[in-house]
């Protein structure tokens, strides 16, 4: 029997029998085996534990992939896995080829069922140091001075399955794993502090309407749809977090750039059982930044993972992100509110001016997850990991999601076991009783595994609260009957909303409008049209009649006098300036421009701290004089939204000598001279979008013919390309230079 014709023998290795000797390959692979690579410095995430208590490195129990010979599960070393075992070459396969069948059924079985919401999202490994700041009021070890914590964030959106764009306009999730001395803690927020409901029953609907209609399954991650507006028209307590949808927030620039929020109030405990009430915000270092719409369009098709491979070339680069962990404080009073605001509505959020957020700790991510599946993916966050000196408030919502969190994961991640999973193992130890049940990996010693017992020395014993166990706060719970029904502060659906949105710069207001008429534009049904307007009336008449005006529709009246309420500022995302760390710089070239210029201006980029891309005509390299300048990317795959700034370096002309006669010709059709058509398109689009640009030499041009004036705010014309990126700096700062549209130009954008 003739063996297979191009299976590869490692060299040394003694011939298999009736197989013939391995001939030369015919593309270039490793023929020496050798240890795989270990896995990048900034990579290898802290270090987690395994179902034995081991460190995951130290345990030789643990299968990864290590080793260079391939093995079956069972570990038994194979000659080919290329090629089913048959019954001559041209024969049927035979049912006995174990390798075959253990493959295939293993491959068959690889996909588990995705997150029910929050299925898209990309994680990072990192650490909390604590300020000592809380200690005061919390006793919560992980937030003590100085003390260093391991943690794990997911990102996430909310409505789009796994495989769904990045940049869509939706709510942001921002969980965290802290892996204290203590045992877990998971702090579970959103980017946007407020929830569309107040009692988690209404969850399974809120979810049935804005995910795709049942019938076609369309739209995929969007809210843009009859069923999500139709329910918040009928639940008017979801204005709010609509509110925040529409307006910037619900399409973040970055992961790095967004606010994280505990949306409901937690209570601290201090040493002395004394209580605080708390509502957690994550502030980002960067600034809290957003993309415009058209931006987040297009990079929903052109690149669908931006957010996720934002967040991974960041912390590959050495930019790891940071964020301080904050608190606003309350008192505990048995009412639960704080200046009539009711803590426990998860629609209501206190301003930052009436409770300034006290910083208490720094969290930076410093390294990617290693394998996607086994971290990301198999991550089980709960609102119900606590620790001492950190208790839940009587919030109905929140009573819901310590149900719902640890149900979900034994579907998702197949039986009760997923705390073993290394991702989720506490680095505390753990001595617990439960036994058992699908993927128990654990093996567990002892015969008593119940308390009190005389069978295996009384083990495990109880803890105090000295001793660091978890005592519930002995919260009073007030006399009641048993009711299904919301108290009277619950009713108030329109004095949050509208403090948010009289506390936006206009800008911001003209994005909020133009966003709610994009999304109910795309309802088919009138009546779902007409009582959002009613909900808006009675929000704000300005924001009301904008959308009413964009859907060629009457405006209608509000219901009733509209609240008195004051602004917030520290609401608006605009008017700040932040560091500039991680932004990314095109800079068109070709081989004309001033290349020994070009090579300086990439250095001083990268000693700032941001990302210089060249964009070029062609790839590899450009070789004029001053040159070899290396090419990162090319007129025909780089587009505008990768970019927070573009430069133009010299060079007019460009692309007449490398593109094709066609887009030339076009582009002189359109009078633009021989400028490549998507060199216009790039500078254009960044124009549009109110991104800085900047131009020395012949670049002035290429700026002109792309219809961005050189007179125009953030647009930087001079000979000396230095001074032209520090002003372009300068401008990033301020992320956007939206005084190049005063308010009624949103059209443009
Ligand atoms: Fe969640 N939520 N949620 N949620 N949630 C889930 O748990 C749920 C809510 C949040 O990256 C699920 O493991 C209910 C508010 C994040 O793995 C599920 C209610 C906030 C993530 C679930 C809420 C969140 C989830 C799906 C209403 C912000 C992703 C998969 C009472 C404070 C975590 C899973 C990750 C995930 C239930 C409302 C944040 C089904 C019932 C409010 C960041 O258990």
């Amino acid at each position: 029997m003739a063996g297979p014709t191009h299976d590869k023998q490692q060299k040394g290795e003694p011939p298999i029998p009736g197989r013939p000797g391995p001939e030369a390959p015919q593309l270039e692979e490793p023929t020496e085996p050798r240890e795989p690579l270990p896995p990048k410095k900034d990579q290898s995430g802290p270090e987690v534990y395994t179902a034995t208590g081991r460190a995951l490195d130290a345990d030789p129990t643990v299968r990864s992939q290590t080793g260079s010979r391939l093995t079956t599960a069972q570990g038994l070393r194979l000659y080919d896995t290329d090629h089913s075992l048959k019954a001559g070459e041209r024969g049927p396969v035979l049912l006995q080829d174990h390798h075959l069948r253990e493959k295939i059924t293993h491959f068959d079985h690889e996909r588990i069922p995705e997150r029910v919401v929050h299925a898209r999202g990309a994680a990072a490994h990192g650490v909390f140091r604590g300020y000592g700041t809380a200690s005061n009021i919390c006793k919560a070890a992980f937030l003590g001075k100085d003390v260093e914590t391991p943690v794990f964030v997911r990102f996430s959106t909310v409505l789009g399955s796994r495989g769904s764009a990045d940049t869509v306009r939706d709510t942001r999730g921002f969980a965290t794993k802290f892996y204290t001395q203590q045992g877990v803690f998971d702090l579970v927020g959103n980017n946007i502090p407020v929830f569309f409901i107040q009692d988690a029953i209404k969850f399974p609907d809120i979810i049935h309407a804005g995910k795709p209609h049942p019938d076609r399954e369309i739209p995929q991650a969007q809210s843009a749809h009859d069923t999500f507006w139709d329910f918040v028209s009928l639940h008017t307590e979801a204005a709010h977090h609509t509110l925040w949808n529409m307006s910037d927030r619900g399409i973040p620039r970055s992961f790095r750039m967004m606010e994280g929020f505990g949306v409901h109030t937690f209570r601290l405990v201090d040493e002395q059982g004394g209580t605080t009430l708390v509502k957690f915000h994550w502030k980002p270092r960067l600034g809290v930044h957003s993309l415009t719409w058209e931006e987040a369009q297009i990079t929903g098709g052109v690149d669908p993972d931006f957010h996720r491979r934002d967040l991974a070339d960041a912390i590959e680069a050495g930019a790891f992100p940071e964020w301080e962990l904050g608190i606003q404080t309350f008192p505990d009073n048995p009412e639960q509110t704080f200046r009539g605001i009711d803590l426990l509505d998860p629609t209501k959020i206190v301003p930052e001016e009436w409770a300034p957020v006290q910083p208490i700790g720094l969290m930076t991510l410093t390294a990617n997850p290693s394998n996607f599946f086994a971290e990301t993916e198999q991550v089980a966050f709960h609102p119900g990991h606590l620790v001492p000196g950190i208790d839940i408030t009587d919030d109905p919502l929140l009573a819901g999601r310590l149900f719902s969190y640890i149900d979900t994961q034994i579907t998702r991640l197949g039986g009760p076991n997923f705390a073993q999973i290394p991702v989720n193992r506490p680095h505390a130890p753990i001595n617990d009783m439960l036994r058992d049940g699908l993927h128990q990996t654990a093996v567990h010693s002892g015969v008593a595994p119940y308390r009190p017992n005389s069978l295996d020395g009384g083990c495990p014993f109880l803890a105090g609260a000295a001793d660091g166990a978890y005592v519930e706060t002995p919260v009073t719970v007030p006399e009641s009957t048993k009711v299904r029904a919301a108290p009277a502060s619950f009713a108030d659906h329109t004095s949050h909303p509208r403090r948010f949105y009289l506390s936006l710069d206009p800008v911001e207001r003209e994005h909020v409008i133009a966003a709610y008429t994009f999304e109910l534009s795309k309802c088919y049904e009138q009546a779902v049209k007409e009582r959002n307007l009613r909900v808006l009336a009675d929000i704000d008449p300005e924001l009301c009649a904008g959308v009413a005006a964009g859907l060629g529709l009457p405006a209608p009246e509000p219901s009733g006098p509209l609240p008195d309420v004051e602004p917030s500022p520290a609401l608006s995302q605009l008017g700040h300036t932040w560091p500039t760390d991680g932004r990314i710089i095109g800079i068109i070239a070709d081989e004309n421009s001033d290349l020994a210029a070009l090579s300086d201006l990439r250095s001083t980029v990268l000693e700032g701290g941001m990302v210089p891309l060249v964009i070029a005509p062609h790839g590899g390299e450009l070789a004029g004089s001053g040159g070899p300048v290396t090419v990162q990317r090319t007129f025909a795959n780089a587009r505008s939204v990768e970019f927070d700034a573009l430069l133009v370096a010299g060079a007019p002309g460009m692309g007449a000598d490398a593109y094709g006669a066609r887009d030339v010709k076009a582009a002189q059709r359109q009078g633009s001279g021989n400028i490549d058509p998507r060199v216009l398109l790039l500078l254009s689009e960044a124009y549009r979008h109110a991104k800085a640009l900047g131009a020395w030499g012949g670049g002035a041009d290429a700026l002109a013919a792309a219809g961005c004036p050189q007179d125009a705010p953030g647009v930087v014309v001079s000979q000396d390309p230095g001074s032209v990126l520090s002003e372009v700096t300068d401008l990033l700062t301020r992320h956007r230079v939206w005084d190049r549209f005063p308010p009624g130009t949103t059209a443009t954008r």
